[in-house]
């Protein structure tokens, strides 16, 4: 195999590859677990874990052997014939979420557009909302994905500028605010469409008791409560899902990352038969969507998650290190707060400290990579088999640079 430097690949990135993204300047030709290595040879922890989709860490052998494993048979089918894991992978899911069936995708925005089409069907099937005129409510600073069905509500400019014309029957109230939610309720409301936690945002968490609000009002109104959980589901936030944490039973429960354990693309949205079941023969679907690779990979994931207790862990973990984080924040001139849960953590920068850019910069180079969210959040979401003395290692790094 050919090598090159770190410098020659990014200025090869750079002529070649469209320039969507702005990465931090490190090179990752290696990784095991939390760690992840450049081709010079420099180790960093990974504090983003690929935006919470290497949960397990990285190429966890379990679920790195159920990809040699799979290789080795049967990869590809399409859904236009059975194949023989399918089958074990929905009922391992549907177990997993407690609901009746399991569509699968491959991407989060997929299954986000798959959630959007069942609550739109389900509202002119069941509900009976005259057509066309199905309504879902969204929330400002969400992210959900980067189709042009989902940027259209989206409320951030840079996602969404200049990608008209747009799909409409979206509504946008403010997150965390059960009034305005009841308010834009009317008889063509189909949906609620919410994230647990905003994590693009800038790790928002609501305020206790905001998602239960959502589950009466859906309830009361009869309409349909999708929760994405596709970044903040698989034990990030110390419990299976985030929703888990408040009293309430989504009716659909929009899953992706972690589910492919960090080694592929698999999502899925989870229901009951009484929503699912609107999807008939020919109506949706994807070639991938179910592929026997994506199903072994997704089980092996599903089982480390539980076998070594990774909801636990983010929980215990995640308040060791907010705990520590919170104790600089009272000794630094630079942290305006730290909020979050389980593993999934976002340190607010005041005013004065500047950008948080300088500072993700500044931590690459002691060893912890970490990613800017807006210009003053910065979030720390390792994988979940991170060890105490790992975030103490850790913590020396961010004391150096945010103390
Ligand atoms: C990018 C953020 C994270 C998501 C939720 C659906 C999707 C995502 C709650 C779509 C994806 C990613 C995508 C990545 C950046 C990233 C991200 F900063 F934008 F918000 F994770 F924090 N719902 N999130 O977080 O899933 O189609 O990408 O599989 O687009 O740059 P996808």
């Amino acid at each position: 195999m050919e090598r090159y430097t770190s410098q020659q690949l990014m200025e090869i990135e750079h002529k070649f590859g469209a320039h969507n993204y702005h990465p931090l300047e490190v090179v990752i030709s290696k990784a095991e677990g939390i760690w992840v290595e450049d081709p010079e040879g420099r180790r960093y922890i990974d504090m983003l874990s690929a935006y919470s989709a290497v949960n397990q860490g990285h190429r966890h052998p379990a679920v790195i052997q159920a990809l040699k494993d799979q290789a080795d048979v049967l990869t590809l089918t399409s859904r236009a014939f059975f194949n023989d894991r399918w089958p074990l992978f929905a009922r391992k899911l549907a177990g997993l979420t407690g609901k009746d069936m399991i569509l699968p995708m491959n991407t989060g925005a997929e299954a986000v557009e798959t959630a959007i089409k069942t609550m739109r069907k389900w509202g002119y099937l069941v509900k009976k909302v005259a057509a066309d005129k199905a309504e879902i409510i969204v929330f400002s600073e969400n992210f959900h994905g980067r189709t042009t069905t989902i940027v259209s509500f989206s409320t951030d400019p840079e996602g969404h500028d200049f990608y008209g014309p747009y799909t409409p029957g979206f509504k946008i109230v403010p997150y965390d605010d059960l009034q305005a939610v009841e308010k834009a309720v009317n008889k063509n409301t189909v949906g609620i469409l919410v994230e647990p936690i905003q994590g693009e945002a800038g790790v928002v968490v609501p305020t206790p008791g905001f998602l239960a609000g959502l589950g009466r009002i859906a309830r009361k109104h009869n309409v349909l409560l999708a929760v994405d959980e596709i970044q903040t589901g698989f034990c990030r936030t110390g419990k299976l899902f985030a929703y888990q944490y408040e009293d309430v039973d989504p009716d659909i429960i929009i899953m992706g990352k972690a589910l492919g354990g960090g080694v592929f693309p698999v999502s899925a949205i989870a229901a009951n038969e009484d929503v699912l079941g609107v999807f008939k023969p020919g109506t949706h679907g994807s070639t991938f969507g179910g592929n026997p690779l994506a199903c072994a990979v997704a089980v092996a994931a599903i089982d480390v998650l539980i076998d070594e207790k990774l909801a636990e862990r983010a929980a215990e973990n995640g308040a060791y290190f907010m705990e520590k984080l919170r104790e600089l924040q009272k000794k630094s001139d630079k942290i305006k707060l730290v909020r979050g849960k389980g593993l999934l953590i976002g340190l607010v920068l005041k005013k004065s400290a500047g950008k948080a850019r300088q500072y993700t910069t500044a931590l690459k180079e002691r060893g912890l990579l970490c990613k800017e969210t807006h210009d003053w959040i910065i979030r720390f979401a390792p994988p979940l088999v991170i060890s105490k003395a790992d975030i103490d290692f850790a913590m020396e790094k961010v004391r150096e640079v945010l103390g």
